[in-house]
């Protein structure tokens, strides 16, 4: 009967969305775990030994060995803090000046984050003021002042153009203290090691290899305004979809920022 055939579909609807929420999740959890050791290894090889061990070959060969760790990241880079006293030194030993991400010669700022090491992948982030994009401005200027990972609100990203969403971490120079107030954690910032999660092309290929793939329509959100929910993933329009849907939570660690997948019938079962 009717009532039982809705409530067959309506029971599959569930544990298909949930089984992807959960996918979508650990992969998105263990990408950022990868990059949050990233961060360390910066810390490690590039400031708490003189001279430096770290170099941009360095940087690509250990990143490109190990990008089957951050499988939803297109790549990865570090930028690193400059203040306008420090640009002229800074840019004759690279060897470059600093651009904006409209690849122009960066205008006079307090300070840059110009990157100085790129996966291979991500190339074109190289001596590109990462401050002079607005939604990579703000997560440098809040993962620096809390210390923790954040990230950006959906975008659509540098080169490729897919939406996605940006993860950054702080990099602070050796000796500050776990207790340090706002203040100490920015003169303490060297730099910040990040990448983005090319949600609209390597989601897609997470979902497709899934059963049942075809049957539901699968959508991520940002709800952290709830008023104001932004489509990470999935079409902007759902109109046209069956009314059943089935909300399944996300949790993506970053404690500012609440998401939510939201899977739909393609067509009334
Ligand atoms: N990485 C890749 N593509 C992007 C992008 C980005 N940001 N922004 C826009 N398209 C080096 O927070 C530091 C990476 C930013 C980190």
């Amino acid at each position: 009967n009717v009532a039982s055939t809705m409530k067959t579909a309506e029971e599959a609807l569930v544990s298909m969305c949930d089984e992807r929420a959960r996918m979508l999740q650990d992969q998105f959890a263990v990408s950022v775990n990868h990059v949050h050791a990233l961060a360390i290894l910066i810390s490690t090889f590039h400031y708490q030994k003189n001279p430096s061990a770290m170099d941009q070959e360095t940087f690509a060969f250990y990143t490109g060995m190990t990008a089957f760790e951050r499988p939803l990241l297109n790549g990865v880079a570090y930028a690193q803090r400059v203040l306008h006293s420090e640009r002229e030194k800074f840019e004759s030993q690279q060897g470059w000046t600093i651009k904006t991400m409209k690849q122009e010669p960066s205008p006079v700022q307090d300070e840059y984050a110009p990157v100085i090491f790129s996966q291979e992948t991500v190339f074109y982030l190289e001596a590109l003021d990462m401050m002079s994009g607005e939604e990579d401005r703000e997560n440098i200027l809040m993962a620096r002042a809390t210390g923790k990972s954040v990230l950006t609100n959906p975008f659509r990203l540098l080169e490729s153009n897919h939406l996605g969403v940006v993860l950054t971490f702080p990099v602070y120079r050796t000796g500050l203290p776990q207790d340090a107030t706002v203040k100490e954690r920015v003169e303490a910032t060297a730099g910040y090691l990040g990448g983005a999660f090319d949600v609209e092309s390597l989601v897609e290929n997470l979902l497709r290899k899934l059963a049942g793939n075809q049957d539901i329509v699968v959508n991520v959100h940002d709800v952290t305004n709830i008023s104001d929910p932004l489509t990470m993933y999935g079409p902007s329009n759902s109109e046209g979809y069956t009314a059943l849907s089935r909300v399944s939570m996300l949790d993506f660690g970053d404690q500012f920022r609440k998401h939510q997948m939201v899977c739909r019938y393609s067509q009334k079962p």
